[in-house]
């Protein structure tokens, strides 16, 4: 399978998942902006990373899709919920959908804000908007992340996907530091050696608790 990457974007969760299950793939590292050239968006319309190809012809997008089915086709790997566990099942959904459906939505305006207003010179507003949203997620992140490490008691998917948007977090005023569970969490995913081969295929540093 190929997996179609930018670098620091969203699609790192779905490497850092390849490396933990030992899946063999071809990593597709893409510039920003060659997502929207048109040999990428005939592979995936909607311009976006991740998108993972598989040798059959088919391609899936959506980073929480991606990953949950990653998680069913390897349950030996351990980093989704036990099988037949419905309920812990439904907490992991229902986590990841937070996770992309809320707090990496909450960031938009601040990495794109000419998507969502067109007048240039209010810009910073909306961006510091963005950022206050972002703040209550991440606080609200750092509340569960209190005493320990890891979303679930043990490493799961959505652990790669949080690590991807901590990265992001430097973007706010006073950074990481501003979230100490959440740090902590951070510096802790970057000695994991998955996360470490991920970001090194990536082109990425680590970035430790700020
Ligand atoms: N809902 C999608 C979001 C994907 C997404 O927004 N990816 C970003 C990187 S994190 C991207 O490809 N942005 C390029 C662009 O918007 O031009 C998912 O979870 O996979």
């Amino acid at each position: 399978m190929k997996l179609y990457s930018m670098p620091g974007t969203c699609a790192l969760s779905v490497h850092i998942a390849l490396e933990w299950i030992g899946e063999p793939y071809e990593l597709v590292l893409m510039k920003h902006g060659d997502n929207l050239a048109p040999d990428y968006l005939a592979i995936n319309p909607g311009g976006k990373v991740p998108a993972v190809a598989l040798d059959d012809g088919r391609v899936f997008t959506q980073a929480a899709a991606i990953l949950t089915w990653l998680v069913d086709r390897h349950p030996q790997a351990g980093i989704g919920a036990p099988v037949g566990d419905s309920l812990a099942r439904f907490a992991l959904y229902e986590t990841l959908s937070y996770l992309t459906s809320e707090v990496h939505v909450a960031f938009g305006p601040f990495f794109a804000p000419q998507r969502f207003f067109d007048d240039e010179s209010r810009f910073d507003r909306v961006k510091r908007k963005s950022l206050e949203q972002v703040a209550a997620h991440m606080a609200t992140l750092d509340a569960r992340l209190a005493g320990r490490n890891t979303l679930f008691g043990h490493r799961s998917v959505a652990d790669a996907y949080l690590y991807v948007l901590t990265r992001w977090v430097d973007n706010l005023p006073g950074g990481i530091r501003t979230f100490a569970n959440l740090a902590r969490f951070r510096a802790a995913m970057e000695q994991d050696a998955g996360v470490a081969r991920a970001l090194g295929g990536q082109g990425m540093k680590p970035l430790g608790a700020g």
